[in-house]
């Protein structure tokens, strides 16, 4: 009875230990123009161009998760950059401003 026990409470711990699987993260290239920038909530409203099997071209706002990427951005800037996926979330980084 003693091992049972401890062979329910061995696999219940290891229920709780299990980490979350973290959903993989899609990379879709992105070109586009900056309209309006957010520095609140570090938001760049971007005019882009279609984005190859993820959707077509729009205005929308994305997050700019790095700080120094999303300061160097100014309106009207023309910029090449990466949408990044996972799962719900989603946010743009390698940020290239075009000349
Ligand atoms: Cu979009």
């Amino acid at each position: 009875m003693k091992t049972l026990i401890a062979l329910l409470v061995a696999l219940m711990l290891c229920g709780c230990s299990k980490q979350p699987v973290p959903a993989p993260v899609e990379e879709h290239a992105m070109r586009g123009e900056v309209m309006r920038l957010d520095a609140q909530n570090q938001l760049a409203t971007v005019k882009h161009e279609a984005i190859k099997d993820f959707m077509g071209a729009m205005t929308m706002d994305y997050k700019v998760r790095d700080k120094a990427e999303f300061e160097k951005l100014h309106v009207g800037d023309k910029i090449d950059s990466v949408v990044f996926v996972q799962g719900d979330d989603f946010w743009v980084g390698k940020i290239q401003v075009k000349p």
